[in-house]
């Protein structure tokens, strides 16, 4: 990473963010940054690579599709990810625009963004504080948030698996495509053997 060791560098990141999303997206990331800040507290984590990978796992969303599939062949990513969509192009991709465009270079914290939409097999602390931050940050309001919220507190882990579990039941009611990486983080973290 390009350490941000001041108040200043904070603000400057807040500020290219903020000009690539709409206000309220920009809200989102704030209360992901502080949410994970929460959740490094609670589990010993650096606080301010918690608070810059919260701030900016969404930096992505709001780019065109031809910006994405221009970085999938760029990068030469796996051709695979051209049959899915912005849901899964923002964290997996995003990170590459984050990489570029902020100038952050610390893996930690781009592999947090490529996993906070699917979750991954192994998840660093960090991949599970920002996948949660961003699941029970104080505006979401989906049924059983809270319950979401304080599985979290008590257990980062746990809440994964909720997470998991829950967005897959999500996705299957709505017959919405599933990514490989989000079935393999289900078996991972909740299915029974
Ligand atoms: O970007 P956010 O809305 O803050 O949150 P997110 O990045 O966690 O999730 C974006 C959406 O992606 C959310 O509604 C769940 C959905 N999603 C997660 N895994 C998959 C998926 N959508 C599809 N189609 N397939 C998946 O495997
Ligand atoms: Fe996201
Ligand atoms: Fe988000």
């Amino acid at each position: 990473m390009t350490t941000i060791n001041n108040e200043f560098d904070l603000a400057t990141l807040q500020k290219q963010v903020h000009y690539q999303l709409s206000d309220s997206r920009y809200q989102h990331c704030l209360r992901t940054s502080e949410r994970a800040v929460q959740l490094a507290k609670l589990n010993h984590y650096d606080l301010q690579k918690a608070q810059i990978a919260g701030l900016v796992h969404d930096y992505a969303k709001e780019r065109s599709d031809a910006d994405f599939i221009a970085m999938i062949k760029q990068e030469k990513l796996d051709p695979e990810l051209l049959n899915y969509g912005n849901a899964i192009w923002h964290g997996v991709v995003g990170a590459f625009f984050i990489k570029y465009e902020l100038k952050i270079t610390d893996e930690d914290i781009l592999n947090s963004v490529r996993r906070h939409t699917t979750g991954d097999v192994r998840m660093t602390t960090l991949d599970k504080i920002v996948f949660m931050a961003d699941y029970t940050e104080p505006k979401r309001d989906f049924t059983g948030v809270e319950q979401a919220r304080e599985i979290t507190n008590q257990d980062l882990d746990a809440g994964v698996a909720y997470q998991l579990q829950h967005t897959l039941e999500f996705l299957l009611q709505k017959h919405s495509q599933i990514y490989p990486l989000t079935i393999a983080s289900y078996n991972q973290w909740v299915a029974q053997k």
